[in-house]
Formats: structure tokens, sequence, C-alpha cells
């Protein structure tokens, strides 16, 4: 295990914030390994951090997907399950993890060329899924998901190695500025933010619902949203998709409209980057928010051998 004096992604240590220039590429292997994505396309994600690609899934996809979420969420079986996480002060579903395990139909979402192909083409390798989840943001109630860097967590918190995982937002609702959408931070990837405080155990149980531990200090998020451009909001239609690299820094507002704010997300990670031990002698989280008993390439639905 590397010792925090050597971890060039040291966070929630002794030490007060800083800000530490990124080490690993953002693009693996020249974007050569699968054809998903145009040189332009993959020039944008380069540079920002991220890329909104509109209207990637019909109507009729779409439909079929919101149908299959609002059913697990309606579900008391669902409910009930750990994989569901509560709106804080509220029994409103914020969240469902591990969807792909919970749901035949988000599985082989996870699968799909439009999605999985991305990811193999920008990781440079097979991929695996680290995480999935459901956020359903539902409208008056769904609230804020404060800045933050997933790769912070996922580092600290479940010994992710390196920068070479990305998360795909499928969205399942309309994002307008009403209701919440997600915001990021263009070339926020290039930095990593080392956040102050110390991992309370069993984090996960309140972070899910309000991340207080691992959030960036305001001088460091103004700094980067000053020199990144600002602050970019993903609106678009239900069916788009925003890919974004496991270190943008992102966030997204409490939804007082009346309308849900409801995407699933695919988080891909390299299967050159399995997970190691926490840091600091953290217990590992539980397997519905990071895999870690089955490092299993993902085979893409159009490469599946038909019986
Ligand atoms: O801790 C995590 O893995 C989760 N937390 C946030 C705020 N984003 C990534 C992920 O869903
Ligand atoms: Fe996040």
């Amino acid at each position: 295990m590397i010792s925090p004096a050597k971890d060039p992604y040291a966070s929630r240590t002794d030490r007060g914030s800083a800000i530490i220039a990124r080490k690993d590429p953002v693009v693996y292997g020249d974007g050569k390994y699968a054809d998903a994505l145009t040189p332009e396309q993959l020039d944008s994600y380069e540079s920002d951090g991220f890329l909104l690609l509109e209207n990637l899934f019909s109507e009729q996809e779409v439909a079929g997907l919101i149908a299959e979420v609002e059913r697990m969420t309606r579900d008391p079986a669902i409910a009930r399950r750990e994989e569901s996480i509560t709106e804080p002060g509220s029994d409103a579903v914020r969240s469902i993890f591990m969807v792909h395990a919970l749901s035949p139909i988000l599985e082989r979402l996870a699968r799909e060329p439009r999605l999985i192909n991305v990811a193999r083409q920008i990781l440079g390798s097979e991929v695996y899924l680290h995480q999935t989840r459901a956020n359903m943001k539902p409208g008056f109630k769904g609230k804020e998901f404060y800045w933050h860097s997933d790769f912070e967590t996922w580092h600290v918190e479940d010994g992710m190695p390196s920068m070479r995982a990305l998360s795909c937002s499928v969205l399942l609702s309309d994002n307008d500025a009403t209701n919440g959408p997600l915001m990021l931070v263009p070339g926020s990837h290039r930095h990593f933010i080392s956040c102050v405080g110390e991992t309370p155990s069993n984090h996960y149980k309140q972070s899910l619902k309000k991340q207080e531990y691992g959030v960036p200090d305001p001088v460091s998020l103004q700094l980067l949203a000053e020199q990144g451009g600002g602050i970019r909001t993903m609106m678009a239609k239900a069916g788009s998709v925003v890919f974004f690299d496991c270190n943008t820094m992102h966030g997204s507002n409490s939804n007082i409209s009346p309308w849900p704010r409801s995407n699933v997300f695919m988080v891909y990670n390299s299967m050159e980057n399995t997970l190691n031990a926490p840091k600091y002698g953290l217990e590992p989280r539980p397997e519905h928010i990071a895999t870690r008993k089955a490092f299993k390439a993902l085979t893409p639905l159009d490469k599946l051998k038909l019986v």
C-alpha cells in the first residue's frame, strides 16, 4: 500500500487542502482501443473532462428505461434494501445503487455499445462496473449533491489506484434550469483537490445522503472554476448522455420544481485499475457501492456470441 507521503492523490490526511496536478492521462491509448467517438469528441472530452451527447437514446428507449426505474422506486422490496438511499429528512428515494444487479434491463444498458464502447475507447482497455445507480432527484424533495470529485472518494474510500474510470449519466428526464441539472467545471479534471478532515467510519451511510467529508474547500473550488472558464450546466433532453472523467469536479442543486430530474449512472473502471485496499485503514465499502469481488470485464452487447 502506498504511504500517504508517497500517494500522489493523498487526501483527508493531516495536511491542509492542496491542489495537485493530475499524474494520469485523460484519454488512454490515444483513444484507439475502440471506435465510438470522433476525434473532435475525444478532444473535447480530453480538454473539458466531460462530453454531452444529445439524444443518444430514442423517446421509446427512454420510456422503457424510466418505466423500469420508476417500477424499482415503487417496489417496497427494493426500497427496504440497503441499495436504496432516501433523501435527508424524508422517505423519498434519492438513489438506488447496484441497479445493474437489480434490473436485467439496466444490466443490458450497462453493456449497450453506445455507452460501454465510449468507456473502452477513453479508458483504453476492457472495463467493468465499479458502481451503478439511479438518482431520482424527485420534484420538491430532491436535495443537492454538493461539489466533489468522485475519484477523491473512490481513491480514499475504495482504494482506486489511478484516474482511469469514468461516469456515464443517462438522462431519463429533461434536465433544465429548474430541476437541478448536473453542473461540471471544465478543466477541473486536471487538478486533484486534496481535502481536509478525517473520514468517519461507515462514512457512506451519511455521504450518500449529504457528503461532508472529501468536500473541496471554497478557495480551491473558486480557483478551479475561474481558471477553467466557469461552470457548465448539462441541460438536455431525456435520452441524452453525459460522460465525465472520475476526477471532474461536479455537483447539482436541489430540485424545488414539481418535476423529477432522474438519471441513471454507469461507472466504468478500467480492468487495469481494479481496487486496492481503502486508504488509511478504512473498512472497504459494501459491494453495492464499490465492486470488489467480481472484477470481470463487461461484454458489450454487440460482441455477445448469440447462441
Ligand atoms: O461515494 C460515492 O461513490 C458516490 N458519491 C457521490 C457524491 N458521487 C459518486 C458516487 O455516487
Ligand atoms: Fe459524484
